[in-house]
């Protein structure tokens, strides 16, 4: 009898069914009225008296050992019960998953940096908070700057000397600062204004600015790479023209308009019915700028430009609202997937 106890109770550790069905089998075979564990308890009334608490003790346990098992065994199958269900297709396609953009903001400015790269350039990037020298003072502005003012620049509070750059000037001013020139490098960054949000303006927006350092950079050299850049970026008949302008850090400034590419010039709000866009400010670096950046303005001469990205990705993909930008609506970015 022992024998056959320790048999079952071995066998039961292994016990496996493909459906409920086959759980019921199982039951029957053990628990069910000519079942195995009945027939034990047969046995057991045949013998001696003094074995019969031993025994006695075992086959219960034996019995209940099993009908744990089985329950087991079915619960098994409730968790699958949806799996197992007629009506659910498992060789159905998923649904379509959903891959994501570049933000077109990557685009233009992978773009630019592209165009730039072909002639010469290379990329540097710099800190977001800065010091008012990097920021204003190696850059010509003068003290009582209104673009230092509260109103136009963020400063932090615990250290007024330090401001959330507003512009990419500031990476020049350290890369003249520790290079020996020849330098031509592009600097694309963050940058922070402080400015009501509206179509046309954020407090955050993005530049590219460039800096081309050597012996004998002249204004020629400014024009022409300009002129090279814009008709890459918006296409061979563009019409470009340089007009006068002022930056504190540039004497003389300019800055570069292009044919409106909305209205083909031929007038609409975009342009403000002139026909023109500007594109991008430029000038020669200032002798003073280069002399505060260390380097040596009777030996070298350079040029320097800056544009917003938004501006340049609005232009080319008439956008005409800045905040798009911003907003991240998934019904605006899809629209540019596949375009790089
Ligand atoms: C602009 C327009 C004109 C500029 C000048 C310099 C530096 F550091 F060389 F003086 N950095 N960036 C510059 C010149 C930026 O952005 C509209």
């Amino acid at each position: 009898m022992q024998e056959k106890i320790d048999r079952l109770l071995e066998e039961i550790q292994f016990l496996t069914a493909s459906s409920r069905e086959g759980v019921e089998q199982l039951r029957l075979k053990y628990l069910s009225k000519k079942g195995l564990v009945p027939l034990l308890f047969e046995e057991f009334r045949s013998i001696p008296k003094e074995q019969k608490k031993v025994f006695g003790q075992q086959v219960n346990e034996l019995k209940s050992k099993i009908n744990r098992k089985l329950d087991e065994l079915d619960a098994s199958f409730e968790d699958n019960e949806e799996a197992e269900s007629p009506d659910l297709d498992m060789t159905r396609p998923v649904d379509q998953i959903q891959i994501g953009s570049r933000h077109p903001l990557s685009i233009v400015r992978n773009q630019i940096l592209g165009i730039f790269s072909r002639i010469g350039y290379t990329v540097a990037e710099g800190p977001e908070i800065e010091s008012d020298w990097y920021n204003f003072s190696a850059l010509n502005f003068p003290a009582e700057h209104p673009a230092k003012d509260m109103q136009d620049t963020y400063f932090i509070e615990k250290d007024p000397d330090m401001v959330l750059r507003t512009h990419t000037s500031s990476v020049q001013v350290r890369v003249m600062e520790t290079t020996i020139p020849p330098i031509r490098k592009v600097f694309p960054g963050r940058v922070f204004r402080n400015e009501a949000i509206s179509a046309r303006a954020h407090c955050i927006f993005h530049q590219v600015e460039g800096l081309y350092v050597d012996v004998n950079v002249s204004f020629g050299d400014l024009k022409q790479s300009l002129f090279f850049f814009a008709r890459e970026m918006f296409g061979e008949e563009t019409k470009i023209r340089l007009r006068p302008s002022f930056f504190p850090f540039t004497e003389p400034s300019g800055e570069l308009d292009i044919s409106c590419n909305i209205c083909e010039g031929n007038g609409c709000n975009i342009c403000k019915y002139t026909g023109w866009v500007e594109i991008l400010g430029c000038g020669m670096v200032d002798p003073q700028v280069l002399a505060n950046c260390k380097i040596d303005p009777e030996k070298y001469t350079g040029f320097a430009f800056g544009m917003g990205i938004e501006r340049i990705a609005m232009l080319k993909y008439q956008i005409n609202d800045l905040r798009l930008f911003f907003e991240n609506d998934i019904r605006f970015l899809k629209q540019f997937q596949g375009t790089c």
